[in-house]
């Protein structure tokens, strides 16, 4: 049964035409492709929170620094970005600079992967965009700050992020600070278990909130180490649940002050609003609203709270091998 399922895939990516087509478009930078072939660990690494997420210049420098401490954790880390059309799974010096610091880098979602591609422009990309890269690369594991969800105010803008239904699609396990706290959380996690998405806590039973180290949900599943998540990766595989993606929620260790936090928010929804911002603007702005209107405190938390994702993630993929 789950044989035939991968055989079923595998099939797809030999013989199907288009696919064979989009794989060709895909460029490995030398040290992924030299891992790839020894069969090393990899962690993947999504670029929209280097355009779109983080400031220039810190956004490189803390691109710079993921890629580092997946290093010194044993695996190889795979940043995936689109340039001039070409999808990279792993980014050169040079080409990591650009995603940091060209203005026509756009987000793209899954959707938009095509599109870029055949007009030959280039975008970083998204969870789910990276997510479904990743995966045709055959990268399980996967690095983020905070995944995306509902946002508030969904049930009359119907703004509810891709990555949901991407990792309702896909085998993946993808280490983050739960969802950013800009989002409806409650309705996002009643959409991960609708989704059939794996969702445990790392060291805790409380879901973590982003800046937030709780952010007032509590989790079925708790784990405590990356051997354990070794462990329900290789269950899903034997259970035929794989191609669900397993959501590892690690918390950020030093949080905003949550009174300041909400006050931030409800300030940056009101701007958001009056401002007439929508569809994939919202989350960027946001995020830009936090670092500004904290004096960079939440650009220090988004940093450690992607350092420690990385540094878990890279944990997992060794213990995964
Ligand atoms: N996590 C961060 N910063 C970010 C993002 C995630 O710490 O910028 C990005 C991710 O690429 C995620 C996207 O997929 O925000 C969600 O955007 P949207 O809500 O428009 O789907
Ligand atoms: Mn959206």
């Amino acid at each position: 049964m789950v044989l035939s399922a991968i055989n079923a895939r595998a099939y797809l990516l030999i013989t199907s035409a288009k696919v064979v087509h989009m794989k060709s478009a895909i460029k490995y930078s030398a040290e992924v492709a030299a891992a790839v072939a020894a069969s090393r660990p990899i962690v993947a690494l999504e670029s929209t929170i280097i355009s779109h997420g983080l400031p220039r210049p810190s956004n490189l420098a803390v691109a710079i620094e993921c890629e580092r401490i997946i290093r010194d954790h044993g695996a190889v880390p795979a940043t995936i970005a689109l340039l001039d059309g070409v999808i990279h799974v792993g980014l050169e010096d040079m080409e990591l600079e650009e995603i940091a610091n060209r203005d026509d880098i756009s987000k793209a979602s899954i959707r938009d992967l095509a599109i870029i591609v055949a007009q030959g422009k280039s975008a970083a990309t998204t969870v789910a965009a990276t997510a479904h890269i990743a995966a045709m690369a055959g990268i399980p594991v996967f690095a983020t700050g905070g995944l995306g969800g509902v946002h508030r105010g969904a049930n009359e803008s119907f703004d509810e992020s891709a990555d949901l239904t991407a990792l309702s699609q896909l085998d993946m396990t993808i280490v983050c600070a739960g969802v950013k706290s800009i989002l409806d959380v409650h309705a996002t996690l009643e959409r991960l278990e609708t989704l059939a998405i794996g969702l445990v806590g790392y060291k805790t039973h409380r879901f973590p909130g982003f800046y937030l180290t709780d952010s007032g949900f509590s989790l079925e599943h708790r784990v405590d180490s990356a051997e354990e998540i070794a462990e329900i990766v290789h269950a899903r595989s034997a259970i035929g649940t794989q191609f669900k993606a397993l959501i590892v929620a690690n918390p950020v260790e030093k949080e905003m002050e949550k009174s300041r936090h909400d006050q931030i928010l409800a300030t940056g929804l009101a701007k958001a609003a009056h401002d007439g911002i929508d569809g994939k603007a919202v989350t960027p702005y946001l995020l830009e609203h936090f670092h500004t209107a904290s004096d960079g405190e939440s650009l220090d938390i988004n940093t450690e709270i992607i350092k420690s994702n990385c540094a878990l993630a890279a944990d997992i993929a060794v213990a995964l091998q």
